[in-house]
């Protein structure tokens, strides 16, 4: 499964396109399968459906942890360096991870959790958010994790949408020089989550809480109780995993389901290849398990892989912007996989937080989440590094499961800024509004993706035909990933960024209806249009067009309250960078919002608005302009 040159790479590829059943099934079979599959392949993107090795049995902790207790049992799993610097990290042995996910899988049973069942899992990234997305898996459940970040209301709409049936939680969370309840926030969503029966809460900051009798328990207790032995539970492949919500440009977030089987495969293969993982390499996602990013190249990835996954609680600028760095000399990291918000943020502090910092262990780097800028990936490259260390730009989406266009690492030749090619498996085609296919090189389009891979998106969760409508019905026959692309004269592929209503905050999606919604919730506002603008940090900044129904009395104090209630109803995540109150709103005779020229105005191009004689009232843009900031 392992590519070791770039003839290998163009060999795998082509057999991926020519056999795609023969190529897959090989590397499947190198898992532990509980009952081996016989059918590889069933699928439709004319009326979606998507089955990889469907009669096949397995479970992905039997592979995660298991398989590795024969070969490396005292070999570090998860290294987990704390908020402080001056805390002790803590480092789990895949025995230890083994022992500590059947205790707490048993502490599940206990409480009535059964295959199929889906567990909310809402906490901060300490090694027990691991634990609890593993034992989850070993049982069967699916586990449904909501970014520590979201609010009380983000989490009851995720919970009540997929029908929890437990919630698993912290006291509170510690992040820089802050401290965050979660579980009062979780109290607050399980007001109106009567499908909930069970909280369990871990302790981290030692925060009073409320721990309701009968409902509530601690993650400690039950723990002590429980045996450390506990079979895994056979899952059929196609059996889901894990749902994570996700923005797209309509509505509320939808849950992605992702399987187990083709999830396996595809996380595993992908990690060792485009990383080029090597036995007792030491692995830094700065992702939190609240993302894709997380689930993928933090947890199942590296674990199914037998690598040392480092999980930090921390965030970047906390002593100071020399964190990353510090924590890479402590635990000698060899591969390092990134943002380029961060990078970008850490590159404006100067050179001064890299001064003395040992980065010599570092072998390869890695970016995702949003388009990397020419400067910010050379920074990377030179002062990170050292000139020696191969960039692997990787794109894909929650939907994808994992890595989809990417350099592997060391092998592909590289060129800043380009996601360069596809890896085996990925068939992209680029084609225009009409869904015509540009062929050729040297051109621009919307990226879609011809062929099902493994760990593509089955279904979003309670509602297929969501799941029909936004992604294989803009181009019938082809699943389209929301995205721009262009293909250089090389064949290489560049991603541009999203051509949907979806905004990428600091490698964050957030969908703008989702934004409006918030701020339409604000007494006195009648209405508001949010779009992306380029932003310096974190690649793009939201804006929002406010119409409120009086003149605000105190425009400051206004606007602070609309954060408040945006970080109420999604979380600080999607608070806006710039309110502007406006009128009105450039609108078509049918009632439809020109984004096109909010756009503009945001970005502060007022010269080139280009054909406006459609709308209603033509002189609200002139009012817009006026009121720009
Ligand atoms: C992994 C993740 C998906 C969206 C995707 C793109 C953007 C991600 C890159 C990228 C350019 C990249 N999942 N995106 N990676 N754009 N280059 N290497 O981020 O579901 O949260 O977001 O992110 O627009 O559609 S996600």
């Amino acid at each position: 499964m392992r590519i070791k040159s770039l003839q290998e790479y163009q060999e795998a590829y082509s057999l991926s396109v020519e056999k795609p059943e023969q190529f897959w099934a090989d590397i499947a079979n190198e898992f532990d399968w509980i009952k081996p599959f016989t059918k590889v392949l069933d699928w439709s993107f004319d009326d979606y459906s998507v089955k990889w090795f469907e009669d096949g049995q397995m479970n992905i902790t039997a592979n995660a942890l298991d398989r590795h207790l024969k070969t490396i049992p005292d070999q570090a799993a998860i290294i987990y360096e704390p908020n402080e610097p001056g805390d002790e990290a803590i480092t789990l042995t895949y025995r230890e991870l083994h022992t500590r996910v059947c205790k707490f899988s048993n502490v599940l049973k206990a409480q009535g959790v059964n295959k199929g069942d889906r567990v909310c899992i809402y906490m901060p990234m300490i090694p027990e958010l691991a634990i609890a997305v593993l034992a989850c898996a070993r049982i069967g459940a699916i586990h449904s994790v909501v970014f520590g970040g979201f609010s009380a209301q983000s989490i009851s709409d995720r919970v009540n949408d997929s029908q929890c049936k437990l919630v698993i939680t912290t006291d509170g969370a510690v992040r820089g020089n802050k401290t965050i309840p979660m579980k009062e926030t979780v109290d607050d969503a399980l007001l109106s989550c009567p499908c909930v029966e069970t909280v369990i809460v871990k302790i981290r900051t030692k925060t009073p809480i409320s721990m309701l009798k009968g409902r509530d328990l601690w993650w400690e207790e039950e723990e002590m109780q429980a045996s450390g032995i506990c079979a895994p539970e056979a899952m059929n492949a196609e059996d889901p995993l894990f749902i994570l919500y996700t923005s797209g440009s309509t509505g509320k977030p939808k849950g992605v389901v992702h399987t187990c089987g083709g999830y396996m495969v595809y996380t595993a293969y992908t990690f060792a290849n485009v990383f080029q993982y090597n036995l007792g390499d030491v692995f830094f996602c700065t992702a939190d398990i609240g993302w894709i990013t997380g689930h993928s190249y933090l947890v199942y990835g590296p674990l199914l892989n037998g690598a040392i996954s480092v999980l930090f609680e921390g965030i970047p600028t906390y002593p100071d912007a020399g964190r990353f760095w510090d924590i890479i000399k402590r635990h000698q990291v060899n591969i390092f996989y990134t943002a380029p918000t961060a990078i970008r943020s850490l590159m404006g502090f100067g050179d001064a937080f890299l001064v003395g910092k040992d980065l010599s262990s570092l072998r390869v780097l890695g970016s995702v989440g949003e388009p990397i800028n020419v400067e910010a990936w050379q920074w990377y490259d030179e002062k990170i590094g050292k000139g020696n260390c191969p960039i692997v730009d990787t794109w894909w989406q929650t939907e994808t499961g994992g890595l989809m266009i990417s350099p592997i690492a060391g092998i592909t030749p590289l060129k800043p800024a380009f996601a360069t090619l596809p890896l085996p498996g990925v068939q992209p085609i680029l084609v225009d509004e009409n869904g015509n296919e540009i062929e050729g090189n040297g051109v621009n389009g919307n990226l879609c993706i011809k062929y099902p891979w493994p760990s593509i998106i089955r279904t979003t969760y309670g509602d297929h035909e969501r799941c029909k409508t936004t992604y294989f019905s803009t181009y019938p026959g082809l699943y389209f990933t929301g995205d721009g692309c262009m293909r250089d004269e090389d064949g290489y592929y560049r991603i541009t960024g999203r051509v949907d209503d979806v905004m990428n905050i600091s490698g964050h999606r957030i969908g703008t209806a989702e934004v409006e919604n918030a701020i339409n919730m604000h007494t006195g506002v009648i209405e508001s249009a949010v779009v992306g603008y380029p932003h310096d940090v974190k690649g793009q900044g939201i804006y929002a067009y406010v119409i409120c129904e009086h003149p605000t009395i105190n425009d400051e104090l206004t606007r602070k309250d609309i954060l408040a209630t945006v970080a109420r109803v999604i979380g600080p995540i999607a608070k806006p960078d710039k309110i502007q109150f406006v009128t009105g709103l450039p609108k078509t005779r049918s009632g439809k919002i020109m984004r096109r020229i909010l756009r503009k105005v945001a970005e502060g191009e007022f010269g080139s608005l280009g054909d406006t004689s459609t709308l209603l009232d033509p002189g609200v843009v002139d009012s817009i302009i006026k009121g720009a900031i």
